[in-house]
């Protein structure tokens, strides 16, 4: 499956911990857009979509999530829960998230500008489309 986790490096003192991402370096695409998530409730479940396109890296600056992923193949469950870890996902990949914690801020890191014509949401037409890529 098309996805890694990317261990960020820390710089910490003792006035506390940063990090830094910068294009071509930590992050493996020329970012063009950022957004959030935040005060996900506790029972939803989002995303149920795929990308044609889109890259991404999710970070969870805050609190913790879980990140379902699915290639049409095989499935995916990655926890995420340090500001120092990002989650790198190719395109093609069926993603839903959930169990947010009540101060989770999940951070992506997106490769393309928003595009509602490069999002597949309904998930036979992703299996399909996956399929067809291969062939
Ligand atoms: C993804 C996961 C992790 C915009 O207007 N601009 C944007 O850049 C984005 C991302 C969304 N929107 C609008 C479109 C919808 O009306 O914000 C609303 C919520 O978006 P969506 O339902 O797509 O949110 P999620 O949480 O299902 O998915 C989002 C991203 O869309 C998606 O690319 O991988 O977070």
């Amino acid at each position: 499956m098309e996805y890694k986790i990317i261990d960020f490096q820390q710089h910490g003192d003792n006035r506390g911990m940063l990090v830094a991402l910068e294009n071509s370096k930590e992050i493996p695409f020329i970012i063009r857009r950022i957004y959030y998530l935040y005060n996900t409730g506790k029972n939803v479940r989002r995303g149920y979509h795929a990308h044609r396109k889109l890259q991404q890296i999710l970070i969870c600056v805050s609190g913790s999530c879980v990140i379902h992923l699915d290639d049409g193949v095989q499935t995916a469950e990655i926890t995420l829960n340090k500001p120092y870890e990002g989650l790198y996902i190719a395109n093609n990949m069926w993603r839903e998230m959930y169990s947010f914690s009540e101060d989770a801020v999940l951070l992506a890191l997106a490769s393309e500008l928003y595009d509602e014509s490069d999002y597949i949401r309904d998930y036979q037409e992703f299996c399909r489309y996956v399929q067809e890529q291969k062939n």
